[in-house]
């Protein structure tokens, strides 16, 4: 085969034409699988931000000058007049050497990869949409540069078909062109949704409570140090959900629908639920993934409103024994009717000790039920209450396998000392953690090797909703030793020692630790 030394340059403008659209194709899956992180890990952002800080401040100001509120939009087509001409020149290089082309392409995802972690709170997963854009960039890249020389073939090759090569060569460039636009659309608008919540979170002001939670006995925290606090931190709250991205809804957009077997359907807005008669209670969730001894379990002051009385303005037909709740991304909770109307604290919080929910618990509103497992009831960002039957529909895990009904079970564990500690010799205090939500805790019983049982000091109960924190004097001689403990709860249940896994509704058995004094 001849090769002709230089191609005519008219014919090189496919190449250029396709390290351009290869670099729109780079940002455009960057920035829709940003999304998915944190705004900051969207190399366009980031490149923006990293192009501002090195400007020098004359620059800055000149630039103000000159567009005053445009120097955003300015900085972005210029950036965006920089980077395709860098990607036109990489085209044409990889008109005769695409593999050095692919090697530049690596180089340059390295650099937005740089310029993402270099951005102040990223960590190294904030890499990963720009790696996945380089990936299906460079992908792209391949596949034109292929159909562009098919449509400008080389002297001695046969021109018969390039006609519809060039057709070919369009069609595939302006797929991809539309298909980089929008998923760079996409991402932007629902980062730009996703700031719009956030924003709105920071200035929601909740309203006080009508009926103030119960004001906390003194003594609900076991004096042990090293116990977790009674009051769960939002920030340490354990998190357990379905969501790869965090549903970040506006309040102003939410709206609950209360349907299906109801006398009458309606829908409320966030403004109009929080006009309504709020109340705090004081609640432990727990997971039912929870093994034993185990800490996906926390307590926290909750604000909302009764879901009881949203039932009672729906008014229920004959029949209906549970609701299905329904979050923004789609999972599903069933809840029995008679939970939710039996007088307990089963509410549709909108706040979390104190504060409008942490997006990532909910913002702007989660159901939380007394008793029950949160995959049954604690739905976050709940947009939809459907009152149905236990036989016509299914919720989320119990499609999975799990049980469609999860009471929380009597439980108890050891927090300290921990697993494998080491204990100074000489007095000592062990300490932990019993619920029984619903019921209350009337007696904790701890077992040190193969002893008696013996009763540990209950802290005061703040309500029988909430966990109860125990403790135990105890001198024991150097050498290993095993704690186990099990909870009494007020009915005169006694925590069963039986194993049982998480799945398909509770872990059971008594928690032990071992550990070693010194
Ligand atoms: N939308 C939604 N809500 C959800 C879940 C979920 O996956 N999606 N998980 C549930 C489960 S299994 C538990 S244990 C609780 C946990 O709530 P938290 O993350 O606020 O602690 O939320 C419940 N609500
Ligand atoms: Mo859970």
């Amino acid at each position: 085969m001849t090769r002709r030394p230089q191609a005519s340059p008219a014919r090189g403008w496919p190449f250029a034409v396709s390290g351009a659209i290869a670099a729109a194709v780079l940002f455009g899956v960057a920035e829709i699988s940003s999304v998915l992180f944190s705004p900051v890990s969207s190399p366009l952002v980031a490149v923006g931000a990293a192009f501002i800080d090195v400007t020098p401040a004359w620059l800055k100001d000149v630039a103000i000058d000159a567009f005053g509120t445009a120097d955003k939009p300015v900085l972005v087509v210029s950036m965006a007049v920089v980077a395709l001409a860098v990607a036109a020149a990489l085209g044409l290089v990889a008109r005769r050497r695409l593999a050095l082309a692919c090697v530049l392409c690596a180089v340059l995802a390295l650099l937005l990869g740089a310029a993402v972690l270099s951005r102040p709170g990223t960590t190294w997963g904030d890499a990963l949409p720009t790696a996945a854009g380089a990936v299906v960039g460079i992908a792209v890249l391949r596949w034109l540069v292929g159909l562009a020389h098919r449509m400008a073939p080389r002297a001695g090759e046969a021109t018969a078909g390039s006609g519809s090569a060039r057709r070919a060569f369009l069609f595939a460039a302006g797929l991809t062109t539309a298909a980089a636009v929008v998923a760079a659309a996409g991402g932007r608008a629902l980062t730009a949704a996703g700031r719009a919540a956030v924003a709105s979170r920071e200035a929601l002001r909740l309203p006080g409570a009508r009926r103030a939670a119960a004001a906390l006995p003194a003594g609900v925290g076991a004096d042990v140090p090293g116990m977790p606090p009674f009051i769960t931190p939002n920030a340490q709250f354990y998190r357990i959900d379905t969501a790869l991205a965090v549903p970040k809804i506006d309040p102003s957009d939410w709206e609950l629908r209360v349907h299906g077997m109801v006398e009458e359907e309606f829908t409320v807005g966030f403004a109009e639920l929080l006009d309504l008669d709020l109340q705090e209670c004081w609640v432990t969730l727990t997971c039912v993934s929870n093994p034993v001894g185990g800490d996906l379990a926390g307590n926290a002051k909750w604000l909302g409103y009764p879901v009881r009385e949203l039932l009672r303005r729906a008014r229920p037909l004959a029949g209906a024994d549970m609701v299905l709740s329904t979050s923004a991304d789609g999972f599903t909770a069933s809840t029995p009717l008679e939970a939710l109307t039996d007088g307990r604290d089963a509410l549709l919080a909108v706040g979390m000790n104190g504060e409008p929910l942490p997006l990532e618990h909910g913002f702007p509103v989660r159901m939380v039920v007394p008793g029950l497992y949160g995959y049954v009831s604690a739905t976050k960002w709940v947009v939809e209450l459907e009152v149905t039957r236990f036989a016509d529909r299914a919720a989320y895990w119990t499609e999975r396998g799990w049980s469609e009904r999860g009471l929380i079970k009597l439980a108890s564990r050891i927090d300290v000392p921990r697993s494998a500690a080491t204990v100074p010799a000489g007095a000592t205090v062990l300490g932990g953690t019993a619920w029984a939500q619903g019921i209350g805790i009337d007696r904790v019983q701890v077992q040190v090797d193969d002893g008696a049982w013996q009763d540990a000091t209950l802290a005061a109960e703040a309500t029988v909703d909430t966990w109860r924190q125990w403790s135990l004097a105890w001198e024991g001689a150097p050498g290993n030793h095993t704690a186990r403990v099990r909870a009494v709860s007020r009915t005169g249940e006694v925590q069963t020692s039986g194993r049982a896994a998480p799945a398909p509704d509770g872990a059971t058995g008594w928690h032990e630790v071992r550990f070693r004094v010194e």
